[in-house]
This record gives structure tokens, C-alpha cells and sequence, in this order.
């Protein structure tokens, strides 16, 4: 079986989600980054892990998120399975890892961005993360303007992999997700999906 360590609403919560789409029994353990025996499982102190319940621990969110795809390929969340399929997938799921997921670290995090401690220097971080957060939805916007999913026509791991990132920005931004009307209604559909509202009630978020 497989076991989920996670931290509400953190980037954790996309794995949760395909745990509920994969619709297998599974646990999941609320963790603290900082916490010694959770270091041990995964020395990075972040989450994602995932013990996979054969020996393995796996890290790495889009890993985890791929890996879960493919070893319930029933529940049909890995998409077309061609190598320009599997080319589409990994382009999102890229995109959420490499550019999405780290222009909230200097929101969340600024002080691992300066070595300065004041309070303009901090707030000048937060507001140049803010800003690749805003460049980073408008991107995602075109290209949802006219989509259901992110890839294809059926929902797949990096529409779960959209919701943590994407709850983030509604609740940080002024306004919330109003000047991205296509990332607005992706993201209210994944609201309403019963395996979403699922691992959002599990993480304490609704
Ligand atoms: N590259 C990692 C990043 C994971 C990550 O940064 N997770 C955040 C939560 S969203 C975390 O654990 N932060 C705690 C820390 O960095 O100290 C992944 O994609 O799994």
C-alpha cells in the first residue's frame, strides 16, 4: 500500500489527489519539514515522499505524480501513451516543477533569496515572486482559454498537479484568479471533483 507524508496544502496536495483518482487504499501522514525522523525518509526535509510499500521511497513530486500514473494505468490519468503523448505530459509537468512551484518560493520563502533581513528587502523579493507568478498564469491561461484539461481530453496527473499551485495563487493574488479566466474555470472544475474536494477535506482545507 501506498503512504503519502504530506503538509496541508502544500505541493503534497497534488499527490493526494491522484491517490484518490487511482482509487486504491492508501494512507497518508501529516509531517513537519523540520522533524528528524521525517528527514530520514527523505533527507531534502520536503514533502512530497512517497513510500511506495515495496521498500521504495520516492521523492519529487512529478516523479511521484508520473509514477502513481503508470502503475494504475486503469485509472487512465498518464494520457496518450506516445512519445508525443508522453512529450505533452511531461512538458506541463515540467512547467509546474521548474516554473510554476519555484516562482512561490520568494513569495513564501524570501528570506532564502537575500542575505539582506529588512523588512523592504524581504517585501522587494515577495513582489519580484509575485510578479513570476503573474507570468507564469498568463501563460497557463492561453492555453486553457479554450481547454477542459491541461493535455488532451480527460484529466490526467498534471491536472492534479495544477491544483496546490494554482490554490496559492488565488488565495496570495489581490483579486484572486480573476484576470486568468481559463485558469479560473480549470481550476473550479478541479474544485468540484469529488476526489479533489476528497483530499482537500483529509488535509483539513475545506
Ligand atoms: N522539487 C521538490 C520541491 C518540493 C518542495 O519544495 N516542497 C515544499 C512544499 S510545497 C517543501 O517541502 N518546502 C519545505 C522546505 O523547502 O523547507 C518537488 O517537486 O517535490
Amino acid at each position: 500500500m501506498n503512504t503519502l507524508y504530506y503538509s496541508p496544502g502544500a505541493c503534497s496536495l497534488s499527490v493526494h489527489i491522484m491517490l484518490e483518482w487511482v482509487g486504491k487504499p492508501y494512507s497518508a501522514v501529516q509531517v513537519s519539514y523540520a522533524d528528524a525522523e521525517y528527514q530520514k525518509l527523505n533527507p531534502a526535509g520536503q514533502v512530497p515522499a512517497l513510500d511506495a510499500g515495496d521498500g521504495n521511497v520516492l521523492t519529487q513530486c512529478s516523479a511521484i505524480l508520473a509514477y502513481l500514473a503508470h502503475t494504475h494505468p486503469a485509472a487512465a490519468l498518464a494520457g496518450n501513451e506516445t512519445p508525443l503523448g508522453q512529450a505533452q505530459l511531461g512538458r506541463w509537468s515540467a512547467f509546474f516543477t521548474g516554473d510554476v512551484h519555484p516562482a512561490f518560493f520568494p513569495v513564501f520563502m524570501p528570506q532564502r533569496y537575500t542575505t539582506a533581513d529588512d523588512e523592504t528587502s524581504l517585501a522587494n523579493v515577495r513582489a519580484a515572486g509575485t510578479s513570476l507568478v503573474r507570468k507564469r498564469l498568463d501563460l497557463l491561461d492561453a492555453h486553457l482559454l479554450n481547454r477542459t484539461y491541461i493535455v488532451g481530453n480527460s484529466r490526467t496527473y498534471v491536472d492534479a498537479y495544477s491544483v496546490p499551485m494554482i490554490r496559492w495563487a488565488s488565495l496570495m493574488l489581490p483579486g484572486g484568479l480573476a484576470s486568468w479566466p481559463g485558469v479560473k474555470a480549470h481550476h473550479e472544475r478541479m474544485l468540484a471533483d469529488v476526489g479533489v474536494k476528497q483530499a482537500m477535506r483529509d488535509e483539513g482545507l475545506i
